[in-house]
């Protein structure tokens, strides 16, 4: 049977994790189809939904189309009503949302200085490299001073457990953990739940 939605990811988009989290956390597996993209390539299947190429996108019924993990993210959990991980009232919005742009912006600079290892070695540039590395020990830091136990678990909680991981997957040998004890127990806890779990980032 042909599932309404297609959710194009790769396997190793840590912004497509996000919303594969969000999906089965939600139970909406059996409506999305997942498509590996073949980002980069010639053959990139959501070129033919959207011009900018990138993962995720999900298409749906009447004509769907979403071009960002935070905005298909906020759709899934919203489907079929009241969202879960989005808690509404404002005092407890914009507490978990500057949590979470938080993690957002911790996301996009690992995401950046991957794509710099990426370029042919003559062509990397050490100063950004070494720019967006001393932002992320920076949130590092602050993340073990305030760790978020305090907050209603929300995707803030998702969109973070996703980046620390991204962090060792990419930069193993600068081990966020070390020397972080309360941030490491945080991200122990989080990573264990069973929808993280299904979407471990491929071995490389
Ligand atoms: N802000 C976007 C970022 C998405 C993004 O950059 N995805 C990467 C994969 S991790 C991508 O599509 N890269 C392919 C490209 O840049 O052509 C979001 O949250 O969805």
């Amino acid at each position: 049977m042909t599932k309404p939605f297609t959710l194009f990811i790769t396997p190793s988009s840590p912004f497509a994790r996000k919303c594969r989290i969000v999906a089965r956390e939600r139970g909406l597996m059996d409506r999305i189809e997942e498509i590996d993209a073949k980002l980069r390539t010639p053959a990139n299947a959501v070129l033919a939904v959207s011009p900018l190429g990138k993962a995720p996108t999900l298409t749906g019924p009447d004509g769907l189309r979403l071009v960002d993990s935070s905005i298909i993210s906020e759709y899934l959990d919203r489907l079929d009503g009241a969202p879960e991980l989005h808690p509404d009232g404002w005092a407890a919005r914009w507490r978990w949302s500057d949590y979470w742009a938080l993690a957002e912006g911790l996301l996009e600079s690992l995401a950046w200085r991957t794509r710099e290892f990426r370029r042919p070695p003559a062509e990397r540039s050490p100063s950004f490299i070494a720019y967006e590395g001393e932002r992320q020990a920076r949130v590092y830091d602050w993340l073990e001073a305030n760790v978020p136990a305090t907050l209603p678990r929300s995707v803030a909680d998702i969109a973070l457990a996703i980046a620390l991981d991204y962090a060792i997957y990419r930069f193993p040998e600068e081990d966020w953990r070390r020397g972080r004890p309360k941030l490491a127990a945080w991200f122990a806890q989080e990573s264990a739940r069973d929808a993280f779990q299904a979407t471990l980032l491929p071995l490389k």
